[in-house]
């Protein structure tokens, strides 16, 4: 006998894609953002284990709706999503702590479909949370996580062990302008085989004063989620950004239908950071975009599916008109 080990998989599998890319792809984004009129950085480094934990408690707030919402459609809808779609595997998208996925992952496993969860996150903190999370509280699930970026890994997904739900929660779809939402819905497209779904939440057109005041708690939560991006550049690339110099301003923008978030420079300041060997100076009231967060209609998403060779197949939202979920599938393949 050779000493193969033999028995169960391991009940978690964690694939880290982004530890060495990380850094590279920060500097670049960093560099490049600051450079540019108006300064402009992208939303996913907000997301350490800080900035994970800060969404997490945004979550929490009376004011942000769209986590409690898009949880009440999952409840009643959950089971009817799974018993339509028959996933044997829910690979997910941004899971962060992955709390609204049990009610997909409850129905699977209840209804024998399938036993593997593919959670798909830039934050290495939230894989591991879930993941451990998960497989303590469902004997038979198999976690196989990626740490990765969505938008550069998704050839990094192992490959399907059979029907697939591929659920993008939280309407983080809207924080991608649409060009990247484009290449993005084309690229998961690509990866459906007949019978695969797509389940995307996505938060609705609305009043502004009920948009603003998501993104404008009364508790300050969202202002420091804003900030922790100035702490990220800082901690990985030598910065000396002083983040009780930034003002969090939080609008809509009507016309482009999105949230927009800013951070504004309370006075003339010049920064460095260190490890791009760049001098930054702001003058006092000057912003740099930190965050769109798109909001969309029923026909604006299938005017974005068509565009990517999907099709709406079924429609979840709540009483109001809130938030949606939108369960697409390849173009042609709506009755399976
Ligand atoms: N789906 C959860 C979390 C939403 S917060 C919910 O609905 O509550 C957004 C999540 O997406 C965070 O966990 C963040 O780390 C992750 N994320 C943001 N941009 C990403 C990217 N480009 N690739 C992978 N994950 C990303
Ligand atoms: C993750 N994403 C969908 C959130 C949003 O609403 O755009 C992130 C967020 N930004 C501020 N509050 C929450």
């Amino acid at each position: 006998m050779t000493g193969v080990a033999t028995g169960p998989p391991e009940p978690v599998q964690i694939d880290v894609h982004l530890r060495d890319g990380t850094l590279a792809s920060l500097a670049d984004d960093v560099r490049s953002g600051l450079s540019r009129n108006p300064r402009e950085l992208p939303p996913k480094y907000f997301y350490d284990a800080r900035g994970s934990e800060l969404f997490e408690r945004i979550t929490e707030l009376p004011e942000y709706y769209p986590s409690q919402i898009e949880q009440d459609i999952l409840d009643v809808a959950g089971q009817a999503i799974v018993e339509l779609v028959r996933p044997q595997e829910i690979v997910e998208l941004g899971p962060g702590s992955a709390r609204k996925t049990t009610a997909l992952l409850n129905p699977m496993i209840e209804l024998g479909l399938g036993t593997r969860y593919v959670p798909v996150d830039v934050s290495e903190s939230a894989v591991q949370d879930c993941a451990e999370r998960l497989v303590a509280t469902y004997d038979s699930l198999a976690v196989h996580g990626v740490v990765g970026d969505f938008e550069r890994h998704l050839d990094r997904v192992p490959p399907a062990s059979g029907r697939r739900l591929i659920a993008f929660l939280g309407g983080t779809i809207g924080n991608l302008d649409h060009p990247r939402r484009s290449v993005l819905l084309r690229a998961l497209r690509a990866q459906l085989v007949p019978g695969d779904r797509l389940l995307v939440g996505t938060d609705l057109v609305k009043d502004r004063e009920r948009l603003e005041a998501a993104y404008n708690d009364s508790a300050g939560v969202t202002a420091e989620f804003n900030r922790n991006m100035l702490r990220v550049i800082n901690a990985h690339l030598d910065g000396d950004l002083d983040p009780d110099l930034f003002d969090h301003v939080a609008f809509y923008n009507e016309h482009a239908r999105r949230i927009e978030m800013w951070l504004r420079a309370r006075e003339d300041m010049s920064v460095r950071i260190e490890a791009l060997e760049m001098e930054v100076d702001f003058e006092a009231g000057e912003e740099m975009r930190t965050e769109i967060s798109c909001k969309f209609t029923r026909e604006s998403l299938v005017r974005e599916y068509r565009d990517a060779g999907l099709e709406l197949v079924s429609w979840y939202t709540d009483p109001d008109g809130l938030f949606a979920l939108s369960l697409a599938g390849p173009a042609g393949d709506g009755d399976r």
